[in-house]
C-alpha cells in the first residue's frame, strides 16, 4: 500500500513521540512507526530524572498535568562516600531543580496526547526499512498485519534507539561512531517500598557503585554496579538487599525493603554518531548517542535533540529555509559532547574500576571530597545535572 506524510518518525520512544507531538502542535503531519506493541512501550522501565528544561517543555506543550501531580520535584541530591552523606543543593547552587518522573509515564502521557489528537501512531510494525533519503525522495517500508506498506515522506526522523535500523542503514563512509565501553553494568530493581531517602543517593563504595532512586512515594528504584554480563538469576532478593545495605550504609540512610517486582541488567557505554544526518534522514536520541546512566542524561538528551529538530523542520516547512536542518547535527552534537563529558565524569567518579590502584582510589575519593567541599565545583556539577541550556 502506498501512503504519504510530511515526516516519517521511526520509533515511539521519548524522542519519536515528542517529535510527533511538537510537529502536530506546529500543524505538520507525521506518522510514528514502532516495532513493539503499545503495552511493551508503555511498560518499559528506564529513566527517572527530568532536567528542568524538559519539565518546562512538557508544561509548555500541554503534557505536564500528570507530571505536576505525580512527579517528585527534587531540589538537590546526596552523595555517599566514606560512610557519610553530602548534599548537593541544586536550588541554592544554580537556582533550578529536577523532577523524578518515570520515562514510561512520560511515554504514556505522549501516547495519550497523540491519540487524543487523532495523529497516526502505528505499533507492531515489522521489517521496517528506510530508503531514498540520500536522493531527496525518502520513504519508509514496513509490514503491518501481514500487509506491506510504503510511506513516502519529505523527511525521515530516525528515533529508533541504539538498536534501531536507521543508523545501521547509513552508507559506510558517511558517518563515524565514537565509543567507550565500560567494564561494568547496572543491576536495576524496582521494589514496593517507600523511598529510603527523600533525595537520590549516589554511593561510591569499595564494593562498587550503588544508587538509591524512586518512582513514587511507594516505589523505590535502586541500582548496583555489577558485571556487564551479570546473570540476573544469580541475584536473589536477599542478595540484592544485603548488597544494597552494605553499599548504602552510612549515617542518615536507613534502607527500606519490600517486594522486588522487577530486575534487569544494563551494560554501560558511551557512544556518539557523527554527523546525525544523511540527506533527508535525521537521527535523534539514542539512535545517535548513548550515555552511561550515571548522569541521568539519556532521555533528557533525546528531548534536547527533538526540540532542535522540530524547530528546524518547522522553519523548512513554513518558509523553505533549510538553514536549521543544515545546522541541526552540529548544534545537537555541540551539546551532546558536553553531556557525554558529564556522564563519563560522573561514571568515573562513582564506580569501582577493577585494576585501579590504591593511588587511583585515593584520587577518586579526593575528587568527591573536592566536589562536595567546593561551592564552585558543586555548582559546576549542579549546572550539568539540572541541565545545560537546550541550544
Ligand atoms: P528509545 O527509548 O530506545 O526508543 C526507541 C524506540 O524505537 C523502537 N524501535 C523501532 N521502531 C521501528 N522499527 C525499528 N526497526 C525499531 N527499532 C527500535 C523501539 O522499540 C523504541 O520504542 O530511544 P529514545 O526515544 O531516543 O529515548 C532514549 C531514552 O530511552 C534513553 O536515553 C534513556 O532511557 C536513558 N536513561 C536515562 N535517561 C535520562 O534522561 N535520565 C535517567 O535517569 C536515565 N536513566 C536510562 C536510565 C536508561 C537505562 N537503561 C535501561 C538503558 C536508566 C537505565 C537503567
Ligand atoms: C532512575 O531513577 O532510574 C535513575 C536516576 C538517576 C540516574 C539514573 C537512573 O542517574
Amino acid at each position: 500500500m502506498q501512503e504519504r506524510t510530511q515526516v516519517a518518525i521511526i520509533g515511539a520512544g521519548p524522542a519519536g513521540l515528542l517529535l510527533g507531538h511538537l510537529l502536530h502542535l506546529a500543524g505538520i503531519e507525521s506518522v510514528v512507526i514502532e516495532a513493539r506493541s503499545r503495552p511493551y512501550v508503555e511498560n518499559r522501565v528506564r529513566a527517572g530524572v527530568l532536567e528542568h528544561h524538559v519539565v518546562d517543555v512538557l508544561d509548555q506543550t500541554g503534557l505536564g498535568e500528570r507530571m505536576r501531580r505525580e512527579g517528585l520535584p527534587h531540589e538537590g541530591t546526596q552523595f555517599l562516600f566514606g560512610a557519610k552523606l553530602h548534599r548537593i543543593d541544586f536550588q541554592a547552587l544554580v537556582g533550578h531543580s529536577v523532577m523524578v518522573y518515570g520515562q514510561h509515564e512520560v511515554v504514556r502521557d505522549l501516547i495519550a496526547a497523540r491519540q487524543a489528537a487523532g495523529a497516526p501512531l502505528l505499533f507492531d510494525c515489522e521489517d521496517v526499512a528506510v530508503a531514498g533519503y540520500e536522493a531527496g525522495s525518502p520513504a519508509v517500508r514496513y509490514v503491518r498485519d501481514g500487509q506491506a506498506h510504503t510511506l513516502d515522506c519529505d523527511l525521515i526522523a530516525g528515533c529508533d534507539g541504539f538498536h534501531g535500523v536507521c543508523r545501521p542503514s547509513l552508507p559506510p563512509g558517511t558517518w563515524r561512531g565514537f565509543d567507550r565501553v565500560y567494564p561494568f553494568g547496572w543491576l536495576g530493581i524496582l521494589a514496593e517500598a517507600p523511598p529510603s531517602s527523600d533525595e537520590l543517593v549516589y554511593a561510591n563504595h569499595e564494593r562498587g557503585f550503588a544508587l538509591l532512586s524512586m518512582r513514587s512515594p511507594t516505589v523505590q528504584r535502586m541500582y548496583l554496579q555489577c558485571a556487564p554480563d551479570e546473570d540476573v538469576e544469580a541475584w536473589s532478593d536477599d542478595r540484592v538487599w544485603s548488597e544494597l545495605s552494605r553499599r548504602l550504609s552510612g549515617d542518615g540512610v536507613t534502607l527500606r525493603t519490600g517486594r522486588i517486582f522487577q530486575k534487569s541488567v544494563t551494560p554501560m557505554r558511551s557512544f556518539v554518531a557523527e554527523p546525525m544526518q544523511c540527506g533527508r534522514l535525521f537521527l535523534a536520541g539514542d539512535a545517535a548517542h548513548i550515555v552511561p546512566p550515571t548522569g541521568a542524561k539519556g532521555m533528557n538528551s533525546a528531548v534536547a535533540d527533538v526540540l532542535l529538530l522540530s524547530r528546524a523542520i518547522e522553519r523548512w516547512v513554513g518558509t523553505g529555509d533549510d538553514v536549521g536542518l543544515a545546522s541541526y547535527s552540529a548544534a545537537a552534537l555541540r551539546r551532546i559532547w558536553k553531556v557525554q563529558r558529564f556522564s563519563w565524569w560522573m561514571t568515573t567518579l562513582f564506580h569501582r574500576f577493577d585494576g585501579a590502584s590504591d593511588f587511583d582510589r585515593r584520587v577518586q575519593l579526593a575528587e568527591l571530597d573536592y566536589v562536595v567541599g567546593s561551592r564552585e565545583a558543586a555548582a559546576a556539577l549542579a549546572e550539568n545535572y539540572v541541565g545545560l541550556p537546550l541550544s
